[in-house]
């Protein structure tokens, strides 16, 4: 049996502006012609890509875009699964605001009618549309049910079939044509795989689950064991190792899904040339959380480490973090991951202050010119905008940096916080995707650049409330000396001096 490669879907927003109405919408916050707003949202895409430091993943249309953008460096999710983790950064609210902790309840009725990232920019007199997979029927996908009122145009119908057609059918494109419908084919990618050979693949540097890692912390990659072929392999449960050899197969088929990412990115940018948008188009590249990859003998996501946790984040603002394109100049030629010699792209500017998904909103917000929401007064489910993280354009001053090193941002200051519930202390069937009434309990994490500190404590799944009284386990990781997270120093820590509010 073939293993076919994880399929990294992806959703495209965008977020076309209309001058004059979005003049009198926001009278006065404009300077320059409104921007349009490209948003690429990527499935499971941890940062292994060339702009991030990885010497083997070719990724040379992201690289391109990274060049020519703000990079952010640390940037984290609040929950490292689908649902949770895009409904949070959608509406710009924590996963314990939204109380959507797995996929089965729909926020708007459940917790608060809350805005979202396209929503406020409809209101604000732009025409949204959306591809991908928020499309899924699954309730809590948001932009489906959401959709209705909140996007311009209903979501495009993407398919996850692999199709004769052109691998590399740049689906998006008719999109910023024509503002039509396109449909946006996932496959297996295998020829892309040929840019890995097994030969050349490395498996995790960490591949045993830790000695001093609590068993809550543990997440059994239960679909990845429902796989036909990962089933005949005949895996004990829940830390049974993956042979090496089909370690190796995960990997590449993982790095070529980046790499077949990559050129359907490519495809799309280029496009922004082909139509002359680079000068007038916002373009936001994320990840809805990260994917595990035999890191402590781990797979798939659904913990709190970084590798589940963290996420690329790109801002490509024009004038702003490249100079704007002259006309006829392409700033996003396609670039051929085939290509035997790839040139490097100089690095854009890079941010390596931690921050959280959660900005995204506001962030979108503000570098579109749009007022950026309010704080989030506490409880805020009767707010409908307002924002818990921060806005980050702040790090877009770079005109002032020079003079003004506040600015810089201050990476000791700033903090990331994550989450991930549990049905059990122990891993169990239902441990990586427990639905709400069976969690028990809630992993609370913060990550600083020094350290990631977590504590396992009750939660009661009715009234929503943890127990802080009731630490069922904690983690602490050093990030200096121990920066894949392997040696939980929590028992040696206790009685010192550590955070004792992990609550945002
Ligand atoms: C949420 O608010 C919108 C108006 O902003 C309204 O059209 C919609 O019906 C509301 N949905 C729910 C579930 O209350
Ligand atoms: C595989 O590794 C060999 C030896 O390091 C290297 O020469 C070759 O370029 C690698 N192949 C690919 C596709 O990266
Ligand atoms: C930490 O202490 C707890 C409770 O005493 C114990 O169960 C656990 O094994 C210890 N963990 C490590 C890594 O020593
Ligand atoms: C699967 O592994 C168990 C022990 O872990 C062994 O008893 C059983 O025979 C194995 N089954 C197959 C089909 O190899
Ligand atoms: C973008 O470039 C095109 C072609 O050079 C030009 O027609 C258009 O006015 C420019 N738009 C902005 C916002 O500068
Ligand atoms: C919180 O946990 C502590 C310790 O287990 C327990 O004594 C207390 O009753 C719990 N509080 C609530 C509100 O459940
Ligand atoms: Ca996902």
């Amino acid at each position: 049996m073939l293993l076919v490669g994880w399929c990294l879907l992806w959703l495209g927003l965008v977020l076309a502006s209309i001058g004059a109405s979005l003049e009198s919408a926001a009278p006065g916050s404009w300077t320059t012609a409104p921007l349009n707003v490209l948003l690429i949202i990527v499935d499971d895409l941890r940062p292994s890509l060339g702009c991030y430091g990885d010497k083997l993943v070719r990724s040379p249309n992201i690289d391109q875009l990274a060049s020519h953008s703000l990079l952010f460096q640390n940037a984290f999710a609040q929950q490292a699964v689908c649902a949770p983790s895009r409904v949070s950064f959608l509406t710009g609210r924590r996963p314990d605001t939204t109380r959507l902790y797995d996929f089965h309840s729909y926020w708007r009725v459940h917790a608060g009618n809350f805005s979202t990232i396209p929503q406020y920019f409809k209101e604000n007199g732009y025409v949204t549309m959306s591809v991908g997979k928020e499309y899924l029927p699954i309730i809590a996908m948001t932009l489906r049910i959401a959709g209705l009122f909140h996007l311009t145009i209903p979501p495009l119908k993407s398919t996850k079939t692999p199709s004769e057609r052109d691998p590399a059918s740049p689906s998006l494109v008719p999109l910023l044509k024509e503002r039509q419908p396109g449909v946006f084919v996932c496959f297996s990618p295998k020829e892309f795989q040929k840019l890995y050979p097994l030969e050349n693949m490395t498996l995790a540097p960490d591949p045993q689950v830790p000695a001093g890692l609590p068993s809550v912390a543990y997440n059994p990659w239960m679909d990845i064991r429902q796989r036909e072929d990962v089933q005949a392999l005949n895996l004990s449960v829940p830390y049974g190792p993956i042979p090496v050899d089909f370690q190796r197969k995960i990997r590449q088929s993982y790095f070529a899904s980046v790499s077949y990412l990559d050129t359907q990115v490519g495809h799309l940018l280029s496009a922004l040339d082909d139509f002359q948008l680079a000068n007038s188009t916002i373009v936001a590249f994320v990840s809805d959380h990260g994917w595990a990859l035999g890191e402590h003998g781990e797979w798939a996501k659904y913990s709190n480490f970084d590798v589940t946790t963290r996420v690329p984040l790109m801002f490509y603002v024009p004038g702003k973090t490249a100079p704007l394109p002259e006309a006829g100049e392409k700033l996003f030629p396609y670039i051929d991951p085939f290509d035997s010699v790839l040139e490097l792209t100089e690095p854009g500017r890079q941010v390596t202050d931690l921050v959280e998904l959660l900005s995204l909103s506001p962030t979108l917000s503000g570098l579109a010119g749009l007022q950026v929401p309010p704080r989030c007064p506490i409880p805020s489910f009767h707010v409908e905008r307002c924002r818990e993280g921060q806005s980050l354009v702040k790090h877009f001053r770079f005109q002032d940096l020079e003079e003004d090193p506040y600015f810089r941002g201050n990476p000791r200051e700033s903090i990331a916080y994550s989450q991930y519930p549990r049905p059990a202390d122990s891993p169990q069937w239902n441990s990586d995707k427990p639905s709400l009434k069976d969690i028990k309990v809630m992993g609370y994490s913060i990550r600083t650049i020094d350290y990631r500190y977590t504590v396992w404590v009750g939660f009661n799944p009715h009234d929503f409330l943890a127990n802080f009284s009731d630490v069922h386990a904690g983690e602490l990781y050093f990030v200096g000396s121990d920066p894949l997270q392997d040696h939980n120093m929590y028992n040696d820590s206790q009685g010192r001096d550590l955070p004792r509010s992990l609550m945002p």
